[in-house]
């Protein structure tokens, strides 16, 4: 978990105030896992995002009288494969959520299952690059606590969505660090304002990820994984967009 331990320094010095940032910086830059995240071109703005700001701090939440009236659906509004239209016939009974990867403990939970755990709600807005926002509310439980569940090893870095719909034959995924992962608001949501979970919006059950742009929620979500790496998954960047329009792996916002 030594990276875990790198990205707590990096947000406890940015905690400690600009004086302290300078001085503690020599430290953190002399491990070589943290050189790699500050002066990598590629991660660059995740850098600057834990030098500038805690990934701990909580995104805005709304009331209920400021939701959207209408919360409009963006790329796959279904998967349209012969396998989601079963899954979607019979109301997800079959469907499983397969939990795997580096966990001591593989799962496989179905919709009922991940109905009865603990929940959380919230009322956030979605900002998408495409230039449009809306306020809704998520219900789910914690990936954390999915995770939690699973047993997540310390040589894990990164969790993977893998996705029901399809671009160009391949699967809609997407990919966040663990700190993302057990982040409080981070949640599997099943249920978007007061109803459960549509189509559209990513039924069975989609990541909320509230500190990111919309393209990293991954709606359809049917595994999430727990790896070592982004090497040889997609094309290596993390996620559909990241691979095929360059946007970026932290989509902080
Ligand atoms: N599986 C999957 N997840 C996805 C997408 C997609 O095309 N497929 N589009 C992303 C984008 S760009 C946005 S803005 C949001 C849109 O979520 P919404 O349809 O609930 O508005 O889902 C994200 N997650
Ligand atoms: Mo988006």
């Amino acid at each position: 978990m030594s990276s875990l331990i790198t990205r707590r320094a990096l947000v406890t010095t940015a905690a400690l105030g600009t004086g302290a940032l300078l001085a503690g910086c020599d430290r953190v830059a002399d491990i070589p896992a943290a050189r790699k995240i500050l002066f990598s071109g590629e991660k660059l703005n995740l850098g600057l995002q834990r030098a500038l700001s805690n990934r701990h701090s909580l995104a805005p939440e709304y009331r209920a009288d400021q939701m959207s009236p209408f919360f409009r659906t963006n790329g796959t509004s279904n998967p349209g494969t012969p396998d989601y239209a079963a899954m979607v016939a019979d109301k997800f009974a079959n469907w499983r959520l397969k939990v795997g990867g580096l966990v001591a403990r593989p799962l496989a939970i179905s919709h009922q299952q991940l109905m009865a755990m603990p929940a959380r709600t919230q009322i956030t807005r979605h900002d998408c690059v495409e230039g449009w926002s809306a306020i809704g509310k998520w219900h789910g439980p914690m990936l954390g606590s999915v995770l939690k569940a699973a047993g997540v090893k310390d040589s894990a870095r990164y969790i993977v969505f893998t996705c029901a719909d399809l671009y160009s034959g391949a699967n809609y995924y997407e990919s966040i660090d663990l700190i993302d992962a057990f982040h409080p608001q981070t949640i599997l949501a099943w249920g978007m304002n007061d109803q459960l979970l549509d189509v559209g919006h990513g039924a069975p059950v989609r990541l909320r990820l509230e500190r990111q742009l919309g393209y990293k929620h991954a709606k359809y979500v049917m595994a999430i994984d727990a790896v070592p790496t982004l090497a040889g998954i997609g094309r290596g960047k993390g996620g559909y967009w990241e691979d095929n329009v360059d946007y970026d792996w932290y989509a902080g916002i």
